[in-house]
């Protein structure tokens, strides 16, 4: 009985780890995917590739169409990484 009551902590113990990493995951400065993964490996992002599939997916990349001139820092019409990074992390209020 004693060893069951442990293995069961240690179940618990193992789930809740879990559950806390995927709300760090969640509620982490990654609400917002890699600029790599949007360009497809371009350097420079340009607005139409920012599709409505990944702004449902990604709210934060609605604010970033919408502030588009905001965040092209250099007004070539495109965003870069450092552009899209200093955007997205900036703080929003
Ligand atoms: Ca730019």
């Amino acid at each position: 009985m004693r060893t069951s009551h442990r293995y069961l902590f240690i179940a618990i113990a193992v789930a809740g780890t879990a559950f806390f990493s995927q709300i760090v995951a969640a509620g982490g400065d990654k609400k917002f995917p890699s600029f790599d993964s949007i360009s497809g490996g371009d350097k420079m992002l340009a607005r139409d590739e920012v599709t409505p599939a990944l702004e449902k997916k990604y709210p934060a990349l609605t604010d970033l169409k919408a502030h588009w001139d905001d965040a092209d820092m250099d007004h070539d019409g495109k965003i870069n990484k450092k552009e899209y990074e200093d955007f997205m992390t900036q703080p929003k209020d």
